[in-house]
């Protein structure tokens, strides 16, 4: 059968790659893929699909009940889900395999302030290397929220698709004008990467995930692909209901363009317009840990289609990683982390957790250390070097 994608010279070597994704799980960052499928960003620049729309984000500061505070939340949430999961495809062509971040690389970029929806800040640190693990933390410090998160993956491999669990979560804090705040407990979908075999992958979401307020609303998402709900694929439908367990609001319709609510037909989310993507400073102004400039020669090379250029950069940073971690076994000391702290059990995922039995029951978590230069207010990207 055709295998369209795939550039003829890249066929056995794509076939190779599919057979040892087939016979292994775990951490598939490890495993070289040819050149075709290699994407020149790295996951540390992920987490800014969250605030894409910044106007969503900071909308949820502006509702005046618990109930509207869950939809709007809730509605932010849908309207990542296109950036997070298809803007691969849209902008490459394809889901490709991002590279994978080194220990301590780090992202930072904002939003800015417009029309009175305040700035939002990003701010982005790799916290593990083997398995990856990403860690942010998302701020609009002018309408009082943050959300705080970590990703890492679990795949396997199954009926010629890859299988990625989401592990992490992501808690998003609003501060209210009574000087209380909410706090919402967010879990991840499950991924499943289909076109493989074509040599153009693309993601479906499958099973359900949480959306947990501290005030008792609880939004379920149940994602399903084609032959589901609508037989349409990215179809969702999301259940939004009371502290009391009652049910509020249904919406249902298609993640990556729009939904409505089932009981009053009403327009909910629309993600067809334009996305607004972070402002980060130039890479000849990033610190030699931010991940646009560790891997300039790298990107360089898989954009201009140089491959050697690409693969001899890639192994010069991932051997000078090798080298640093032996020293540090050497002189005894430990990576320190810049921004978090590492905590085993996170008392919010617990707490908030228990309300919907979260399966895992209890999860960690990376707290940002709100230090200076980069406190909340002090976060000013390429205004201050990391380091400096
Ligand atoms: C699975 C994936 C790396 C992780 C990416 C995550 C889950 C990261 C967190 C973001 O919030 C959302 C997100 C979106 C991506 O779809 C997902 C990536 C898709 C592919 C990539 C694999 C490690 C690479 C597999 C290689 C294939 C494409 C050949």
């Amino acid at each position: 059968s055709s295998r369209g994608a795939v550039p003829a010279t890249q066929r056995s070597s794509w076939t190779s790659f599919l057979k040892s994704i087939a016979s292994f799980s775990g951490d598939l960052s490890s495993l070289t893929a040819p050149p075709f499928i290699l994407s020149p960003t790295s996951l540390t620049e992920f987490p800014a699909y969250w605030c894409e729309r910044p106007d969503l984000f900071s909308a949820i500061a502006d509702a005046k009940t618990d109930e509207d505070r869950s939809l709007a939340v809730l509605k932010w949430f849908i309207s990542t889900l296109k950036d997070q999961y298809t803007s691969r495809n849209e902008s490459m062509g394809s889901e490709k395999k991002p590279l994978n971040p080194v220990l301590g690389e780090l992202f930072y970029g904002h939003w800015p302030d417009k029309n009175g929806r305040g700035k939002t800040n990003l701010l982005v640190e790799q916290v593990s290397h083997h398995p990856p693990i990403t860690a942010y933390y998302i701020s609009n410090p002018s309408k009082g929220l943050s959300l705080q998160g970590h990703n890492a993956q679990k795949t396997s491999f199954s009926g010629g698709s890859i299988i990625v669990r989401q592990v992490g979560h992501a808690v998003l804090t609003v501060l209210l004008p009574s000087g209380d705040k909410e706090e919402f407990l967010i879990t991840l979908p499950r991924l499943r990467i289909d076109g493989l075999w074509y040599g153009s992958p693309y993601i479906e979401l499958t099973d359900t995930s949480y959306i947990q307020s501290s005030t008792g609303w609880l939004s379920t998402i149940e994602y399903k692909g084609k032959g589901y709900f609508s037989g349409k694929s990215h179809s969702f439908k999301a259940v939004l209901s009371a502290p009391d367990g009652a049910l509020a609001d249904t919406i249902e319709g298609t993640w990556h363009t729009t939904s409505k609510n089932v009981l009053t037909g009403a327009p909910f989310h629309d993600v067809t317009g334009l996305k607004e993507e972070a402002t980060v400073v130039d890479v000849e102004q990033q610190g030699e840990w931010e991940s646009r400039q560790l891997w300039r020669a790298v990107a360089k090379g898989i954009r201009e289609g140089d491959f050697e250029t690409a693969s001899r950069e890639k192994s010069k940073i991932e051997n000078e990683q090798r080298q640093r971690r032996k020293d540090e076994v050497t002189a005894g000391t430990k990576w320190e982390l810049k921004h978090f702290v590492h905590i085993d059990n996170d008392p919010t995922y617990e707490n908030l957790g228990k309300l919907f039995k979260a399966n895992p029951p209890t999860e960690d978590a990376y707290i940002f250390q709100h230090n200076p230069p980069f406190g909340e207010l002090g976060l000013e990207t390429g205004a201050v070097k990391p380091g400096a």
